[in-house]
């Protein structure tokens, strides 16, 4: 069983909790175990059967917690779910993955007017038979109806960090077959886009049909839909789809190309292609002399290259071009004129400048958070927890920053191969202020100022208030600065270019936030970025030790942007950092 499944089942029950009581600190406690165990780089099963107490290693786990994950680790499943949902509809999760409909709303819906599923939920706000539930009006019912459209256009996209895991089982499965010679996951999954549509798969094989079997006998697999020679598509218990094709090694690296994408990309290549008398598919690169098509072009004889990306990138007179790139977004005159960037990779990470701890709402303490930082390199990092007005998180005033700021220098003097930088993430208010004044930010390394609240202000109210709490203020980094959710909030809108103007000139940096649900700069963005100078700060936003991990989202995200080491300034020493942190 792996994490992500556990923590699926506690999200699960999470659900129904917040849909059937109204006990906040119930629901909460399993939301929390569902974050720590996805956030973990360490395998829950493989602990509970090394019987390693969990309570013990796990702030924020207790006993109940912790028999709860023996008990799917060795059955598959929780009694506790299997009992909630005779009580409540298991399909009423569905309905809370609507835009705008949230666990009260289903609640009233299912109660009042026994919905229990999205089509059901579809009619009745399509027949006005939502209206005779109290404050539901006509324009509620609108929004059900977009949220649906929404939900569907999405449903089975994954979270790449989701996808990851699947195609890391797979990876497992696939390895444990002597048939198999050569294989790789392309698609968006491979160009590291944030959410995954399905996953395509590349083999090569010493024997077809064998391996064709063997695939289809995936434990994963719910429904094979088609298995033919050399391609099969199967829908997997999750409902997600895998395209497995099986490719002649001479064709490996065209296929690869070909099904990497992205189809802009590669329409792109195409007409590059033609211009030099040659043309693409995915079986090659084949000479093609003018007068004859491409089709025609496409045999035997004319065959010049396809085994591997690089030869035919050559062959066009370009560079290799990383997948991360690959969206017709300027990439193909760079690589031509040989100028692609020199994207940031994880191992020029220096520290992390953005992690909740236990002073407020994340799991883990101070030395806790150290000590997972010093295991994954870092030369530094930042604790960063929240200011007052975020109240339900415990942020924190003058005083409990004062004490936190004491605890930091102490523990300074005892980790002397790292650097804790004292910071905060302060809440950006309404009106543009800062929760907390001037004088007692400059006690700081580090200062964060994100929006949490007014997410949906006018275009030019939102870009001001942004403008507001950066412009000659103590703010270092801008963070998440959109807010956006995936699947599940839309970005707040805000004009990036006057940010981008105001923050290059008040040396503040904009956030790549790695959360894998969140990456809200988006790669768009990211790359316009680039064009005002505005430097660029990757941050996990860990709420838990575990979460420190998700540095390699961002990182994607940051690749996809056109990001390099210069423009990341958790990439550079720590000399160069706190310069940049003392400003002009
Ligand atoms: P997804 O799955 O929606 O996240 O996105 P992709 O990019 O993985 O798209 P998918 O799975 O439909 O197809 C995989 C790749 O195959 C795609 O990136 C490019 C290539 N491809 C698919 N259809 C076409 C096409 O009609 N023309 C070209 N040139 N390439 C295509
Ligand atoms: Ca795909
Ligand atoms: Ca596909
Ligand atoms: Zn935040």
């Amino acid at each position: 069983m792996q994490n992500n499944e556990i923590a699926a089942i506690f999200d699960k029950v999470a659900i129904l909790l917040r849909i059937s009581e109204d006990n906040e600190f119930h629901a909460r406690a399993y939301e929390n175990a569902a974050r720590i165990v996805r956030g973990s780089g360490e395998s829950f099963t493989q602990m509970v059967e090394g019987e390693i107490d969990l309570a013990e290693k796990y702030r924020g786990i207790g006993k109940g917690i912790s028999d709860h994950i023996k008990e799917i680790v060795q059955t598959g499943k929780l009694k506790k779910l299997e009992k909630l949902s005779q009580k409540v509809p298991l399909t009423l999760i569905e309905i809370t993955k609507i835009r705008g409909v949230g666990p009260k709303t289903v609640n009233r819906i299912w109660k009042k007017a026994d919905i229990t599923t999205v089509d059901q939920l579809e009619t009745a706000a399509k027949n006005g038979g939502l209206r005779t539930i109290g404050g539901i009006g006509k324009k509620t019912e609108q929004n059900i109806l977009e949220g649906i459209q929404k939900y569907r256009n999405w449903k089975n996209r994954l979270l790449l960090s989701d996808a990851d895991a699947i195609a890391e089982d797979l990876t497992e499965f696939l390895k444990r077959n002597a048939k198999i010679q050569q294989f790789e996951m392309v698609g968006s999954y491979r160009r590291r886009k944030d959410t995954v549509g399905d996953l395509d798969v590349l083999v090569t094989a010493t024997s077809a049909p064998e391996v064709m079997k063997y695939f289809t006998t995936w434990n994963r697999i719910e429904k094979v839909d088609s298995a033919g020679k050399t391609k099969a598509s199967a829908v997997l218990k999750n409902n997600f789809r895998v395209d497995l094709r099986i490719i002649e090694p001479k064709n490996f690296g065209a296929a690869l190309l070909y099904f990497t994408g992205s189809k802009a990309h590669n329409i792109h290549l195409r007409s590059l292609a033609l211009v030099e008398n040659f043309t693409l598919s995915e079986y090659g690169v084949f000479k093609k002399p003018t007068g004859i098509s491409s089709s025609e072009a496409r045999k035997e004889e004319n065959w010049i290259a396809g085994r591997d990306e690089a030869e035919i990138y050559t062959l066009l007179d370009m560079d290799w071009i990383p997948p991360e790139l690959r969206e017709d977004r300027g990439e193909i005159t760079a690589s031509k004129n040989h100028a692609l960037p020199k994207l940031i990779s994880f191992d020029q990470i220096q520290g992390d400048l953005q992690m909740h701890t236990s002073y407020t709402d994340g799991n883990n303490t101070i030395e806790e958070m150290i000590q997972q930082a010093i295991e994954l390199g870092y030369a530094y990092i930042a604790i960063t927890d929240h200011s007052k007005s975020m109240a339900m998180t415990g942020g924190m005033d003058e005083r409990k920053l004062d004490k936190q700021i004491q605890k930091i220098d102490s523990l300074n003097e005892i980790y002397k191969n790292i650097t804790v930088l004292k910071g905060m993430e302060v809440d950006i208010k309404k009106d543009g202020t800062l929760d907390l004044s001037n004088s007692v930010l400059d006690k700081l390394d580090v200062v964060l100022a994100s929006i949490h609240t007014h997410l949906t202000l006018p275009i030019s109210e939102q870009t001001q208030r942004v403008i507001k709490a950066i412009d000659g203020t103590p703010v270092n980094i801008l963070s998440h600065p959109t807010n956006r959710i995936i699947n599940e909030r839309n970005p707040s809108e805000i004009e990036f270019e006057k940010i981008f103007e105001v923050a290059q000139k008040n040396q503040v940096a904009i956030e790549c936030n790695a959360q894998p649900h969140r990456l809200d700069l988006n790669a768009i963005n990211l790359k316009r970025s680039k064009e005002y100078k505005v430097k660029i700060a990757i941050n996990t936003d860990a709420h838990t030790r575990g979460q420190l991990r998700y540095m390699k989202y961002g990182i994607n995200q940051a690749r996809r942007g056109w990001i390099e080491s210069q423009d990341v300034i958790n990439s550079w020493d720590i000399a160069k950092l706190k310069q940049f942190l003392r400003k002009k």
